[in-house]
């Protein structure tokens, strides 16, 4: 069984029976889930529609404006590229139902966006539709030196004639070759050599973990490492030994064992592999006879394990004494006169209040929004994460060489369902999700949401000796939930009544924690055997501001203080200016927020004043959390050349179509030759009223503490950037709302309030039928998945049914 291809594209901690906590581990997959049968039927349960959450009827609709040119492939489009690639025979494509490691096959597919300007063009009617054009990664392992190549392949017409294929150099910092090498096409076969290696010191095992080495699954570094060994380059992959949950808990991360294997794995010949050595209390052996024979000696230490893999302590269920009143309902959201929102599903294609906006989605880095109006002008072209890295430090090897490049597992795969009346108000509308990768395209029903919601604060009040007036605080949130593994991330894009834009990303779910010996310096220890490895998430987006036009300049106003004489005074006062300044080019294009908040950072057209004279803009900051972070580490030993996008809180470059991206889903594959490479974008270019892009992070430091068990929670795990109007309208637009109240009163008077204001709002009446609302979890459905080669339109979801 090819899992690993059939699954998703071959990865460095990914094996059929070494499974990583970034992949949802697939012995975990087959103890955990219902039976095939009761899936089908549940399928069933979908088709007739019977999802409440997928009823988007009570839904108001909207027709979008115009085609959205930035829609995710459809399946058909995907099996027609699919098909065009497999007719290559220069290719020697197998399919990949069929592939193994040493065939050619077809991974992920997506579109590859349309450049900015053609779709202006477009939308101006000074050109016609940009076609439509799909990026493929082709795997190449049918050679002794299996490579990766992404491909831009159409246009994608119902007349396939025309369409060809070349590799897409446009998508890379390279200049000439995109190959990029693949060190890990034979993971499957690495796992089989590494049990053989375990079955060598069987006995020492057991009596250091308490049980057969084959109870345990064995995975570690990612990526891999590449070692100077008597001038030649070696391929290292150091696994640990991880604890399996022998209960529904899926908390294998939470179970490092501390015994830790060091293989070579260079070249496609098993016959070259080696075992390098061990690692156990922090002591290092060289090959297994050495480690042998320090564990038999009698002066051979100990640490207490980890142990607990019926844990009920790593189970996220209800436990502990009761709360008080805690059985009764807690508040909740209704909508109690329909919605306030317009969406046009096919073309995914939002309204709400003054704002508007396409929607798109990747494999690689799920949802992403494009053309964003406020008040019928473009603000925002695109705004979409980019990249997650989460890097690991520790006293052992594996959490040392542990950087996650997130997009290499995709965001895309793993935004399941969401629930509601957790994940989202259950009014809200819910829209699928599909991705195309290892010729199968996957939706994801109701994978994301859109809702409006009382933020529980009024946006504005006020009150005098005569009145008192607010104004309902109200968002509206397209949200997405991906969980990549052990953890959860949890997207949100925010619309605020004044004007403003918020990005939000939250973390739960379970840690990647180390075994506890000798890791004080790098995490607390927060159960017997186990330290938090403490980390850092740093996550990238890209936000291309449209401020009135492509004609934009950052610029920066900075708080400073100073000492003047003024005409009316006699003396130097110590007071404070604003200092104005344009950032002109990409040398200064990196920026870290100022120290004490002293710094207001502005997109502006300094051709599009008001009448003050004042250049109208939108303002960025950060809203929450650790918005102004970056990576800790500046020269990573795990990402080298990958880590560009992650050095700084905020980037501004000149936007260009061949640097759409700031980091690539396969730069993990050879992360000191990525394929994406983002600090060549900064070569100097004139920042003054250019077409800009602004790049930003959102992140954590992450030092785990027992509070992170069994799950890492929201309260602190979140991190949001907001952008808002500055100088860009003549008053605040959130006045425009209904959704507020006067009162005027008179203390004097025995009536004390005279007058209720209410602008036309006016306060829901009657009864509400809760139970009518009420969601029926039983409809929960995984995804669903179409097999394209050969596709079979009428027979769209009969195979591959799964709940992840
Ligand atoms: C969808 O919503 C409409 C309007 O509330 C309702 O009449 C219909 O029964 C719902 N359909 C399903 C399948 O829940
Ligand atoms: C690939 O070749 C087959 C057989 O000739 C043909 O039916 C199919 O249309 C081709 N696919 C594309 C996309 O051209
Ligand atoms: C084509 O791929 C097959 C494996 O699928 C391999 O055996 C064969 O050598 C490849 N042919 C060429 C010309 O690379
Ligand atoms: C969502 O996907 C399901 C199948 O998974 C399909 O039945 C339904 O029509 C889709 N809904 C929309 C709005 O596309
Ligand atoms: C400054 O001081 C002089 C001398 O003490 C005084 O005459 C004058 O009025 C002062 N000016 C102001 C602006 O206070
Ligand atoms: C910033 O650039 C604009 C446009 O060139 C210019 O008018 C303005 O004077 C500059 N501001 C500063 C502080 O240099
Ligand atoms: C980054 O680390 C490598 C070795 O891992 C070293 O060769 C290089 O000089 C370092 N670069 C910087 C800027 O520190
Ligand atoms: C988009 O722009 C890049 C860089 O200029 C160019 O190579 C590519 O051909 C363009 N794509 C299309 C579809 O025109
Ligand atoms: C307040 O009420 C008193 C008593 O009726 C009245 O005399 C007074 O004019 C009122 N003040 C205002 C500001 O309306
Ligand atoms: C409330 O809704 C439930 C479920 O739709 C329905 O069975 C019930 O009759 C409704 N009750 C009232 C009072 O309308
Ligand atoms: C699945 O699709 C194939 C054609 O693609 C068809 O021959 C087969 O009958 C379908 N199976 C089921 C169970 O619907
Ligand atoms: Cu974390």
């Amino acid at each position: 069984m090819r899992t690993t291809i059939s699954l998703l594209i071959a990865s460095a901690a990914l094996a059929l029976a070494a499974p990583s906590p970034k992949i949802l581990p697939l012995k975990g997959l087959i103890r955990n889930r219902p039976a095939p049968e009761d899936l089908l039927a549940q399928i069933e349960i979908l088709k007739v529609a019977s999802l409440a959450a997928e009823n988007t009827t009570e839904t108001e609709t909207i027709t979008a404006p115009y085609k959205n040119v930035w829609a995710s492939l459809t399946t058909a489009e995907a099996a027609q590229v699919v098909s065009f690639l497999h007719n290559q025979t220069d290719l020697n494509l197998t399919a990949a139902a069929d592939a193994d490691t040493w065939s050619n096959w077809v991974g992920a597919i997506d579109l590859a966006p349309p450049n900015k300007t053609d779709v202006l063009d477009w939308i101006d009617g000074k050109a016609s539709e940009p076609p439509r054009f799909a990026k493929v990664i082709l795997q190449f392992q049918a050679t002794d030196e299996p490579y990766l190549e992404e491909m831009i392949v159409g246009p994608i017409e119902s007349d396939s004639s025309s369409m060809t294929y070349r590799p897409y150099t446009e998508g890379s910092t390279r200049i000439g070759n995109i190959r990029q090498r693949n060190y890990d096409a034979d993971a499957d076969v690495v796992y089989e050599f590494i049990e053989k290696q375990c079955s060598q010191a069987a006995t020492a095992i057991k009596s250091l973990l308490g049980a057969d080495w084959s109870e345990f699954d064995i995975w570690g570094i990612d990526p891999l490492w590449h070692e100077e060994v008597d001038n030649d380059e070696r391929v290292m992959y150091w696994v640990g030994f991880w604890g399996v949950p022998t209960t529904l808990g899926d908390f294998e991360t939470l179970l490092p064992q501390g015994l830790y294997m060091k293989i070579d794995q260079t070249s496609r010949d098993p016959k070259n592999w080696k075992l390098v050595g061990w690692l156990y209390g922090g002591v290092y052996y060289r090959g297994t006879a050495a480690f042998l024979a320090a564990f038999e000696s009698p002066t051979f230490e100990t640490y207490t394990r980890n142990e607990g893999v019926d844990g009920s302590w790593a189970m996220t269920d209800n436990k502990g004494s009761a709360l008080p009143l805690d059985s009764r309902a807690p508040p909740m959201q209704i909508l109690p006169e329909g919605k306030r929102w317009k969406v046009d599903a096919d073309a995914k294609f939002v309204a709400y209040g003054d704002f508007e906006y396409f929607i798109s989605f990747t494999r690689d880095t799920g949802v992403r929004l494009f053309d964003i109006k406020y008040k019928g002008e473009r603000i925002i072209y695109e705004l979409g994460l980019q990249e997650a890295l989460a890097h690991y430090s520790g006293a052992d090897p594996v959490q040392s060489g542990t950087g996650y490049v997130d997009s290499y597992y995709g965001f895309g795969p793993y935004a399941f369902e969401l629930l509601p009346g957790f994940d989202c108000p259950s009014y809200a509308t819910f829209l699928n999700a599909t991705f195309h990768a290892n010729e199968i395209s996957t939706t994801h029903p109701a994978a994301i949401c859109l809702f409006e919601s009382d933020m529980g604060t009024p946006i504005q009040r006020h009150a005098s000796s005569a009145y008192v007036s607010a104004t309902k605080g109200l968002v509206f949130t397209m949200r997405s939930v991906s969980t990549v593994g052990n953890y959860d991330y949890s997207f949100d894009y925010n619309f605020y009544q004044d004007g403003s834009i918020e990005t939000v990303v939250r973390a739960s779910g379970y840690i990647q924690s180390a075994y506890y010996a000798k890791n004080e310096d790098y995490g607390y220890q927060i159960h017997d055997g186990l330290s938090g490895s403490m980390h850092d998430h740093s996550l990238n987006f890209k936000v291309d501001l449209d401020i009135l036009g492509t004609k934009n300049t950052l610029v920066k106003h900075e708080i400073v203080k100073a000492d003047v004489l003024y005409d009316w005074s006699n003396t130097t006062r110590s007071t404070m200016k604003l200092e104005r300044s344009n950032v002109t080019n990409e040398d200064d294009g990196k920026m870290n927020w100022a120290h004490n908040a002293q710094q207001m950072i502005m997109v502006v057209n300094h051709d599009e004043k008001n009448k003050f004279g004042e250049p109208r803009g939108y303002r960025i900051m950060p809203s929450r959390g650790g918005a102004g972070m970056h990576l800790t580490i500046t020269n990573s030993s795990n990402l080298f050349n990958s880590q560009g996008f992650a050095d700084h809180a905020l980037y501004v470059t000149k936007r260009k179509d061949t640097e759409n991206a700031a980091s690539h889903s396969c730069n993990s594959y050879d992360p000191r030759n990525p394929i994406v490479d983002f600090s060549k974008y900064f070569d100097g270019e004139d920042l003054v009223q250019e077409d800009l892009v602004l790049w930003f992070n959102l992140g954590m430091h992450h030092v785990p503490h027992t509070g992170d068990i069994p799950n890492t929670v929201h309260t602190t795990a979140q991190s949001g950037m907001i952008i808002s109007p500055h100088n860009y309208l003549y008053s605040d637009p959130s006045r425009q709302s209904k959704q507020m109240i006067r009162l005027d009163y008179n203390s004097s008077d025995s009536e004390i309030v005279s007058t209720v204001k209410t602008f036309g709002s006016s306060q829901p009446e009657g009864s509400f039928n809760l139970s009518a609302i009420a969601t029926d979890y039983y409809a929960y459905v995984g995804d669903s998945a179409t097999r394209k080669f050969p596709y079979d339109p009428l027979h769209p979801y009969n195979e591959t049914i799964s709940i992840v």
